[in-house]
């Protein structure tokens, strides 16, 4: 994704009106942190978002009160291998729902401000290409607790 890629995004998202504030309609669902061990700089956060509005919503990028940045990553298999990659925007049609979830999708937390430990909450925010920004609260948790998290223990380096 490049600046081109922002600007055909920024131009098929602006018709005529802009989306003014409150007109934001993203639902979060099961949002939650990855609890981590003492010492380890940087954790993920995950969540299932439906965008309940009638425009579409694109997300620029991300933030928490506990961590020094935020990134969105996807998740791909190249030959073989899980590879994590930057996401520079992320657009969210009217209806659809986006998974961040384990082994897909999800946002990297970098340079925690302090332990995550279970049951902690901290707050996610996501700032929007309007410069909206929606917030929720995540719950640390050890593992999403979904029946088939097989919990890929792919390495989040900051490389
Ligand atoms: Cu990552």
């Amino acid at each position: 994704m490049n600046k081109s890629w922002m600007v055909a995004l920024a131009a098929g998202l602006c018709p005529l009106v802009p989306a003014v504030a409150g007109d934001v309609s993203l639902e979060f669902d099961n949002v939650w942190v990855r609890a981590m061990p003492p010492f380890q700089p940087n954790s993920a956060g995950y969540f299932t978002l439906t965008n309940r509005g009638e425009s579409a919503v694109a997300i620029v990028s991300a933030s928490s009160n506990v961590a020094e940045s935020v990134e969105m990553h996807t998740t791909r298999e190249v030959d073989g291998l899980m590879r994590m990659e930057k996401l520079q925007g992320l657009a969210v049609a009217p209806g659809e729902r986006v998974e961040f979830t384990p082994g897909g999708k999800h946002l990297m937390l970098f340079g925690l401000a302090f332990r995550l430990v279970p049951g902690d909450d901290v707050e996610i925010c996501l700032q929007l290409i309007t410069d909206e920004e929606v917030c929720t609260d995540a719950e640390v948790r050890m593992d999403g607790g979904t029946p088939d998290s097989q919990d890929h223990q792919h390495h989040h380096s900051t490389e």
